[in-house]
């Protein structure tokens, strides 16, 4: 039995978490075993690496550093919640998951992509994302957002040049592998971005059934 580990993407501020909660609660309306899980974190050990990751400090983090924390992270997640999930057939929902790493640490820092796919294989070996909803909006609305939260994490203190590349890194990924995206316009108000997720309800039911 494998279930179906869908994740979603975007950059700060985009709606990840408010959509996740509602792709959930429209399956679980489908009679669907739903895992909501996230990323940096998903795990108590791996949530206090996402600490880690997160928080602001004098000490310049290097991107290597960074690079191995989330992937140190996500071996975790994936050992004792995403596959045991799959394994007994539930539909895994994932508030972001390695396309961040090649968005933020490849775009963002600028670190190499083949290094990054290394790691990939080395933690991930063939598991990849069934499906993967990408919410794409212009960077300032983003962070305007999540600035409208508080206090600003490490990443959010960034300047605009890197979320630009992470922005960029995301819709590359998207268009080179339209398969697997589904590119949705988070800039547009709440109802009209669920409406888009309503139309892809059908497929991702059929896909869990099936
Ligand atoms: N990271 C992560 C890496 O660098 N590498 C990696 O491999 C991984 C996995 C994690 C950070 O870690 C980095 C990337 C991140 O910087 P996070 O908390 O998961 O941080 O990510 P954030 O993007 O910071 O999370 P946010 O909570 O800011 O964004 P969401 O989840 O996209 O947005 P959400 O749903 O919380 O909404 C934000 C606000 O906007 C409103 C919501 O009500 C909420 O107030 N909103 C809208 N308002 C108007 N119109 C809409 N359409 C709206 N949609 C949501």
């Amino acid at each position: 039995m494998s279930g179906l580990f869908i994740t979603l993407e975007g950059p700060e501020g985009a709606g990840k978490s408010t959509n996740r909660d509602y792709l959930a609660a429209r399956l679980r309306e489908h009679g669907l075993d739903v895992v909501l899980t996230r990323e940096p974190g998903g795990t108590p050990l791996a949530e206090k690496i996402r600490e880690l990751l997160l928080a602001p400090s004098d000490e310049r983090m290097a991107a290597d550093t960074e690079l191995l924390l989330v992937f140190a992270a996500r071996a975790q997640h994936l050992a004792e919640v995403i596959r045991p999930a799959l394994a007994r057939g539930a539909v895994v929902l994932c508030d972001r998951f390695t396309d961040a790493t090649y968005a933020y640490q490849g775009g963002g820092r600028g670190l190499s992509l083949a290094r990054i796919g290394m790691l990939e294989q080395f933690v991930q070996a063939d598991l990849r994302p069934d499906l993967t909803l990408v919410f794409d909006l212009p960077v300032e609305v983003g962070l305007a957002r999540a600035a409208a939260r508080g206090r600003l994490d490490r990443f959010e203190q960034e300047g605009k040049a890197f979320f630009d590349a992470v922005r960029h890194a995301y819709l590359q990924r998207a268009e080179a592998q339209p398969q697997r995206y589904s590119l949705l316009d988070a800039a547009q108000p709440l109802e009209r971005v669920q409406s888009a997720i309503d139309a892809l309800l059908p497929g991702i039911v059929e896909r869990c059934h099936g």
